[in-house]
């Protein structure tokens, strides 16, 4: 038994199961990125007598107002940036202690970006000479020799302005623009708006240390700050720009979508290589501003399709569209599938080049996109037709498969887009690839992501649950403000059409629930602003979305009702309902760790707990005197309201608060436990979400088809919901996520007298003839006390409760569990695992469940103790990975391993039921065992306890403890 028991625990054998796509990954990349080099210099050859751009090396001067800073600028980029690089903003790294405060001033002038260069004589004989910006950040005036172009007034909008009377004045070009303060736009727009009626909020709480009015001014709307996040409202030439003059037409965009010609199984058949109806629409920019033009159309799918046909493209308003359709037949391409879907291998994912060329001797135009085979849906059908009170299913289809999304929430990776790197992008999203997601969730307050965000999720799988960019507020609606939004829509929804990985359209946040739930004081003017609302999400970014791409789902809110928000006029009556749509679950005043209080909705599309970063990222950017959790610092960077106390009392209620001395180790302590609390929490949540996945109650409740955890990352040092630390450090609950989303689950949970075991599959691969070993321990002791093997089958797309041992009866606590004082359920403690075959095949899924408060347990002081560190050792994982063997005299729970050197762990914040476990490390750059030895430090929770007595098990010194000035049961709220 003991062997057996071993085995599931054998730590580092779980690189077995390591995502198969991992040992392709890299090739993919170098595709990849070889694609977009060739498409920079493609573009660049065919226009390079014509073309000024932020490709080539072009000299920028970054100014204030007054002239007092004149600094180099950098484009694309933004004035926080620039003012760094040239030391104005010198106070350490960006992010350093209040440097949100300290750097404010930044935002509040006008700064203005200029150059001067020369261009071609021959420039002025185009057709049309345009100015192009993908992106201004935010409000600008753009002037050419000392004529304002244009204006613009959106951060999501590409600008196209005609300098050709500029150009022919002069060949010698002076571009300026002027940046006008987002905090003075904002606040006149407000103001503007007031005089006819409140758009609110009127600001932020004041926890967020941030700024007000951010609802009117179509920019990120969190650099404004959030309850996650500084406020650092940014200026600048965000993305590409150009200068160019032609005569014809210029693709921009390349919309795609495919239909199979046959009705795709319901079960799916990897092999299967469907024949497909493409739909391809071609935008142009063009140099008529009406008109027809002649030209040849050449579209070149990679290996499968290649036709060159005349045609002629209609150009009104300067652009132009053609939509030419075509069939591709059987056994010619893959299909693309989520991640834990398909062959193993890269997904499949097509270069698709069109290129245009005019009858005239004009240059041609060329773009590649990369394209995938799929279709996506979200099924809203009744759960049971003959019973529509039982509400309606919300789950996605991908190829006609249902699957469940597993996933989490993305916030931008930098309050300052222009420093996220394209490394870091994947880093990230890699690691929501390796831990089971297979769903991302875009949300609705930060920014449409950049061209490499798309490219990375549609070579990893991942689905995106794309958002627009509203969030948490309501908005205006004037004329001038729909339009830009229109624009803004049209902007994004042809650049990211293509991307096979891109989900659904979600208009905004959660601002149907704000309407209903009276959350800015809008319900004595209900009707008026559920008027609004249904002009800018409905009439407005629903209609442009779908006049552009009707092979998505769109949906106006989440949380929403689906189909049921309509019906109900898109304000629902309960938007939280969890017989339809979505719900965003957060409760921090209740037991997070007691699966009870967790809805069954259809979807949870956003919940999670707090936790602050480990000591080693907030250390990067904070001083000794911020090193406890009543520090100005740590105050100042909890912008959620409450949230303190909130973390303080969820600690509390499960495990020792460390005393709040001031010394750096309670500190530590505290961030600890707070990663071990969240961790739990989160688990504890996403697992009931998976229970739920193929069943329902009498009152329709189940059928659970998402859980998308909130948050995916973080955007600063401070205090999150993200389960990856800003830098790319998996918190302990990212070593959770690993676990709580694979495939095949086994999941524990008390109910009543009786330990719950469940089995949850959502592959469709049956696991039958599985062996589930539930093992009973006690804390003071290192061995098995009791355990339970059986043989059970994880049914493909089912959870079902494969175990149920009454804790008296069949684990016979009041036997196995006595220890003077102690109640049964602080003595013992359970872990389960299950392994294909006859236990001594892959280990598919360990867990455990704890029977009562880690406070209250029976721990004994446990000195986890690391043995050795071999390696560097090549894996397909890490060219640099290092075998970690800890051992432990005693039980030790949460144990956490940690070094300086960036990377993550096979597994991280288990328990430790044998003396003896080995678990790898998968460094990200070079390092060596040395440098790892001089580092790594291990904690488990027993580490956090200050009063030996509690380490010992003793009752009454238990007692003691709960009656601590610190113990949250003494705590005053104010
Ligand atoms: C949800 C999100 C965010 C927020 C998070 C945590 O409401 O949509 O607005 O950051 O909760 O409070």
């Amino acid at each position: 038994m003991r062997k057996a028991f071993l085995d599931i625990f054998h730590q580092h054998q779980e690189t077995s199961q390591m995502p198969s796509e991992e040992q392709n990954y890299q090739p993919a990349v170098v595709v990849s990125s070889t694609m977009v080099v060739w498409r920079l210099l493609f573009s660049v050859v065919v226009w390079t007598t014509c073309l000024v751009s932020s490709s080539r090396a072009q000299e920028w001067t970054l100014t204030n107002a007054n002239k007092s800073i004149e600094v180099p600028g950098s484009v694309p980029g933004g004035v926080y940036t620039d003012l760094m690089a040239a030391g104005i903003l010198s106070e350490g790294d960006f992010y350093y202690r209040f440097n949100d405060l300290n750097y404010r001033w930044v935002a509040k002038e006008d700064w203005s970006y200029s150059t001067t260069f020369e261009v071609d004589p021959e420039m002025a004989q185009h057709q049309r000479v345009v100015l192009i910006f993908d992106g201004l950040d935010t409000a600008a005036e753009v002037v050419v020799n000392g004529v304002v172009v244009g204006k613009t007034n959106n951060m999501f909008v590409r600008y196209v302005f005609d300098v050709k009377e500029r150009i022919q004045e002069s060949n010698v070009v002076d571009l300026e623009i002027r940046f006008e303060s987002p905090l003075t736009y904002s606040t006149r727009a407000f103001e503007d708006q007031l005089k006819d009626y409140l758009v609110p909020p009127k600001c932020v709480p004041k926890e967020y240390q941030g700024e007000c009015h951010a609802n009117h001014i179509r920019k990120m709307q969190a650099s404004f700050s959030w309850d996650w996040g500084p406020a650092f409202p940014n200026m600048g030439i965000w993305k590409h720009w150009e200068l160019t003059g032609f005569d014809t037409l210029k693709i921009r965009d390349i919309l795609f979508t495919a239909t199979p010609t046959e009705e795709l199984p319901a079960k799916p058949d990897f092999s299967l290589r469907p024949g497909w109806n493409i739909t391809l629409e071609v935008v142009f920019d063009s140099a008529l501003e009406s008109g027809s033009i002649e030209g040849e159309l050449e579209i070149f799918l990679e290996d499968v399709f290649n036709v060159t046909t005349e045609t002629t493209i209609v150009a009104k308003d300067f652009e132009a569209s053609k939509t030419v359709t075509f069939e591709i037949g059987q056994n010619l391409v893959e299909m693309w599938w989520p991640n834990g879907f398909g062959v193993p291998g890269p997904r499949a994912l097509y270069d698709l080049n069109v290129t245009w060329k005019p009858k005239t001797e004009s240059p041609a135009s060329s773009k590649g996109v990369r394209v995938g085979f799929r279709t996506v849906e979200l099924n809203q059908d009744f759960v049971d037709p003959a019973n529509e009170t039982l509400g309606r299913h919300y789950r996605v289809h991908v190829n006609n498969v249902k699957m469940f999304m597993k996933g989490s929430n993305w916030i931008p990776a930098h309050i300052l887009p222009e420093v996220v790197s394209r490394d870091y992008t994947l880093e990230l999203l890699r690691a929501a690839q390796i831990t089971h997601q297979n769903c991302i969730r875009v949300w609705g307050g930060g920014i449409y992501e950049t061209d490499t965000f798309y490219e990375i999720a549609d070579e990893l799988g991942l689905l995106i649950w794309q958002d627009f960019m509203f969030a948490c507020s309501m908005y205006p609606v004037d004329q001038p403000f729909l339009d830009s939004v229109a624009d803004e829509v049209r902007t994004q929804v042809r650049r990211l059409h293509h991307h096979p990985s891109i989900l659904l359209w979600a208009a905004n946040n959660e601002n149907e629930a704000a309407l209903r739930g009276n959350w800015y004081g809008t319900a004595s003017n209900f009707e008026k602003y559920k008027a609004d609302y249904k002009k800018l999400y409905v009439e407005t970014v629903r209609n442009v979305t779908q006049s552009l791409d009707s092979s998505r789902p769109f949906v106006v809110s989440s949380p929403n009702n689906g189909i049921e928000s309509e019906e109900e006029d898109h304000v629902a009556k309960h938007p939280y309902s969890n017989l339809y749509g979505d719900v965003h679950y957060y409760n921090y005043l209740s037991d997070a760790w007691d699966w009870k209080i967790y809805p069954p909705t259809r979807f949870a599309s956003e919940y999670g707990f707090q936790s602050w970063p480990s000591f080693r990222t907030m250390r990067n950017v904070t001083t000794e005197e911020d090193w406890s959790r009543t520090s100005s610092l740590s105050y100042h960077r909890q912008h959620h309201p409450g949230g303190q106390e909130e973390i303080v009392l969820e600690i509390g209620l499960h495990m020792h608060l460390p005393p709040g001395d001031g010394t750096e180790k309670s500190y530590r302590d505290y961030l600890y436990l707070n990663q071990v609390h969240q961790a739990v929490a989160v688990k504890t949540e996403s697992e009931f979400y998976r229970r739920g996945m193929s069943s329902i109650n009498s009152q329709g409740e189940g059928y659970i088809s998402g859980a998308l955890y909130w948050q995916t990352n973080d955007i600063w040092q401070g205090p999150s919901w993200a389960s990856l630390e800003y830098g790319g450090r998996w918190k302990m609950l990212h070593y959770y996520v690993k676990k709580f989303f694979t495939p095949v689950l086994v999941s524990l949970y008390v109910d009543g007298d009786d330990l719950e075991v469940a089995v949850i599959n959502d592959s469709y691969e049956s696991v039958t003839g599985m062996t589930l070993s539930v093992v009973l321990y006690r804390y003071d002791q290192m061995k098995p006390i009791t355990h339970f093997n059986s043989t059970v089958d994880a049914v493909a797309m089912e959870a079902n409760v494969v175990a149920r041992y009454n804790l008296w009866d069949d684990l016979k606590l009041t036997e196995h569990c006595q220890s003077g004082l102690q109640d049964e359920v602080d003595v013992c403690f359970v872990v389960a695992g299950a392994s294909a075959g006859h236990g001594e095949g892959e280990i598919l899924s360990t867990n455990f469940q704890l029977l009562g408060k880690p406070k209250d347990a029976l721990l004994k002081k446990a000195s986890v103790e690391v043995q050795s560190i071999s390696g560097p050792y090549l894996t397909t994982i890490s060219n640099n990975t290092f075998i970690i063997t800890l051992s432990s005299n005693q039980v030790a729970l949460f144990v956490w391993v940690e070094v300086d050197d960036p990377g993550f762990f096979s597994d991280n914040g288990f328990l430790m039921v044998t003396e003896e476990v080995s678990i790898e490390f998968y460094a990200q750059g070079s390092t060596t065992k040395e440098l790892l030895q001089q580092s790594i430090q291990v904690t488990s929770l027993t580490d956090t306890y200050t009063d030996e007595s509690i380490a010992r098990g003793d009752r009454e010194a238990v007692m003691e403890k709960a009656l601590h000035p610190n113990d949250i049961r003494n705590l005053i709220f104010v």
